[in-house]
């Protein structure tokens, strides 16, 4: 048994460290450090750049959260973008949608697919449906070339602004997703903890209210990042993130181990500290 610990250290205010079994694997991509390690909490982890992205046990959480909200609500749900989301968590929930007939990924860092694949490989289980297209570019630029409305949900799945994930913040690419999201579609993204990043998430939050007429964050867990409590927000011009498709919602609801339609209501309640500037 080896006596490691692996450690997030949040902007030098929180730091955040799980008892490790055994380092699995640690490379520089030409984008970012990528780690993995099994651990005994959480079992295996991946990190970049020193952050934490995802884990075995505590996966669900996340990916359940940033893609079945946006994908009950949304009028269509045929054409989908992931901008990130390299270790395929996000893919794996989108995919179990029988409407979705074409997934596109844009994932700037292929080297986070290929060990993700190799270490992770629950997490990492869809990238062999025929119905994904896996992009390796930037998704800045794959946003700016792509036509008006291409899609008709864009789920948003970075890291933190630290590394390539820094130009997935701010007004000018939501902006962008705003104009390749159909008009009446949703786009759905991570958006950070009010714990500790308060003002970070107060930032997004301003920035999404510049660029959609409705945005809606909503509340979770996700143990790994440390904060305990996460957000998530759903934007768009004109849909109800409460007016639930129940048909849709039925059926993934047999596949999910945390989302459903209780917990989906539950979310969008914000607490009373924050709700004051969303009246
Ligand atoms: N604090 C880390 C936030 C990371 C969010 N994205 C994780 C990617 C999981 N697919």
């Amino acid at each position: 048994m080896c006596d490691e610990w692996i450690e997030e250290n949040w902007a030098g205010l929180v730091r955040h460290g799980l008892k490790v079994r055994a380092w699995l694997h640690d490379e520089t991509s030409p984008f970012q450090r990528i780690q993995v390690a099994d651990t005994e909490p959480y079992g295996r982890v991946l990190m970049l750049d020193g952050i934490f992205q995802t884990s075995e046990r505590d996966e669900h959480y996340y990916h359940e959260m940033l893609a079945h909200p946006a994908l009950v609500t949304a009028p269509e749900i045929a054409r989908v973008l992931i901008v990130g989301g390299g270790d395929g968590g996000t893919a794996r929930q989108v995919l179990r949608h029988a409407e979705v007939r074409e997934l596109v990924m844009v994932e700037i860092d292929e080297r986070v697919v290929r060990v993700s694949q190799e270490y992770l490989p629950g997490i990492a289980s869809a990238f062999g449906d025929a119905r994904l297209e896996l992009r390796f570019e930037d998704g800045v630029r794959y946003l700016a070339d792509a036509p008006d409305g291409a899609f008709d949900v864009i789920i948003l799945d970075g890291s933190d602004p630290v590394g390539p994930s820094r130009s997935l913040f701010g007004a000018a690419f939501y902006q962008q997703c705003a104009r390749v999201l159909e008009p009446a579609g949703v786009f759905a993204l991570q958006s950070e903890s009010p714990n500790v990043m308060g003002d970070l998430w107060r930032e997004v939050q301003g920035a999404l209210r510049g660029v959609f007429p409705r945005v809606h964050p909503y509340f979770g867990y996700a143990p790994l990042y440390g904060c305990g409590m996460w957000t998530w927000t759903h934007c768009s011009r004109c849909v109800d993130p409460l007016a639930v498709i129940e048909r849709r919602a039925g059926a993934v609801e047999h596949h999910t181990r945390y989302y459903h339609r209780g917990i989906h209501r539950g979310a969008f309640a914000l607490p009373n500290e924050l709700r004051r500037g969303f009246d």
